[in-house]
């Protein structure tokens, strides 16, 4: 029987993914770089300072900022993003993600969060479902980033359960292999993406049941 979840957030829980592309849209075309879906796949579940790295190289100006550039231009990026989120709430949680934590609760399976973001606490709580994780774990601990597998082991042993008895929810590709690579049964939730290396994949988590997928 596995023994808990650990869960990406942006794209799984709710559909920020769409505020983040917006976001580094805007600020990519200000710096004279376009940037479009496809790229846009590369970024998801990428830490902030990473993405920018990302977008930059694209455009063939990862060597035209100073770090203090950088992180001027990262914080530009997150406040257009922080305002998207202004009305962020309970209605904003992807279809069947609600039901699934409560079934959770209910048979006392425990919950953590493993997003690159920064943002996770805020979006949590206007989502009104905070309550339903023990642990968030915090990026700024973090040595490597998805597709490494480091963020996935912490939020596993932060609910103490050993990875192989974990199963994790993710709509990046590097969030499946991060998962795959901390031994956990990985759950891919796209309706659009073929994501390579997932145990399973489904459209939403309406699909899924709790008791169901215990045992796989
Ligand atoms: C960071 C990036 C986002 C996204 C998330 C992970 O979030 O900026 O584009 O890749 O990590 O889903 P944040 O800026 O909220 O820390
Ligand atoms: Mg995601």
């Amino acid at each position: 029987m596995k023994k808990g979840f650990v869960f990406d957030l942006d794209g799984v829980i709710t559909d920020t993914a769409k505020f983040h592309y917006i976001a580094w849209k805007n600020l990519a075309a200000e710096l004279g770089i376009t940037i479009n879906e496809t790229f846009n796949e590369t970024l998801k579940g990428i830490s902030r300072m990473d993405s920018l790295e990302k977008i930059l190289a694209y455009g063939h100006k990862e060597n035209d900022f100073t770090t203090e550039e950088k992180e001027a231009l990262a914080q530009k990026k997150n406040e257009e993003y922080v305002k998207l989120l202004a009305d962020l709430s309970e209605k904003d949680l992807l279809p069947g993600v609600h039901n699934f934590l409560v079934q959770a609760k209910e048979r006392s399976i425990p919950c953590a969060i493993a997003s690159a973001s920064k943002n996770a606490p805020m979006i949590l709580e206007k989502l009104g479902v905070l309550d339903f994780f023990g642990h968030i774990v915090d990026p700024e601990t973090l040595k490597k980033g998805k597709p490494d597998p480091e963020i996935f082991v912490k939020a596993a042993e932060s609910i103490k359960i050993e990875s192989k008895d974990a199963i994790g929810f993710e709509d990046a590709q590097a969030g499946i292999e991060g998962i795959k690579a901390a031994g956990m049964y990985a759950v891919g939730i796209s309706e659009t993406e073929n994501l390579a290396g997932a145990d399973l994949q489904v459209a939403s988590m309406t699909e899924l049941s709790v008791e169901k997928l215990l045992t796989v």
